[in-house]
């Protein structure tokens, strides 16, 4: 089963926004298997936004990302990856579909309160980056079978 990386950033926590984002994720089905609130240090937020280092907001983001508490998360089901980009929305909220976590609560991809991984490599190095592999629970959901076909495949 596919997984991936979530960031509720600065902003969402500052804005009492863990449990609008994570309620948004749970209804949708996917299931969380780990959770933890952090303070991003510099080296780490360098290491996860090492593609943007030459963008012009790059050091604009790594002050963003490590200005306050965040919660990462990984979740856990068929097409996680494309799942919670599809909830979350564009990157700029001005882009983003009504109804996603970026249009109903940003207005600037400065403050876009949250990080989803784009792909499954990125998903892999990216949780490695801030979890522990023991820190990952292995759990069975008593719902799963009303949320999901399991016999469609791993990524379906
Ligand atoms: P996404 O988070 O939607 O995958 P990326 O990976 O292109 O977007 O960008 C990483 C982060 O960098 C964004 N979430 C946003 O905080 C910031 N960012 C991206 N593009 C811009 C931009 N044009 N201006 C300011 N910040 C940006």
């Amino acid at each position: 089963m596919e997984r991936t990386l979530v960031i509720i950033k600065p902003d969402a926590v500052q804005r009492g926004l863990i449990g609008e984002i994570t309620g948004r994720l749970e209804n949708r089905g996917l299931k969380v298997v780990g959770v933890k609130m952090m303070w991003i240090n510099r080296e780490l937020a360098e290491r996860h936004y090492c593609i943007h280092k030459d963008k012009s907001f790059y050091d604009n983001l790594i002050a963003y990302i490590t200005s306050a508490p965040v919660v990462v998360q990984v979740w856990e089901g068929p097409k996680a990856i494309e799942i919670v980009r599809h909830t979350f929305g564009a990157t700029q909220p001005l882009d983003a579909n009504p109804g996603t976590v970026r249009a109903d609560f940003g207005m600037q991809a400065e403050r876009n309160l949250s990080h989803a991984s784009d792909g499954p490599e990125t998903a892999a190095s990216e949780i490695a980056n801030f979890f522990e592999p023991d820190e990952l629970v292995e759990w069975t959901r008593c719902t799963d079978p009303w949320i999901m076909l399991k016999e469609r495949g791993a990524a379906d």
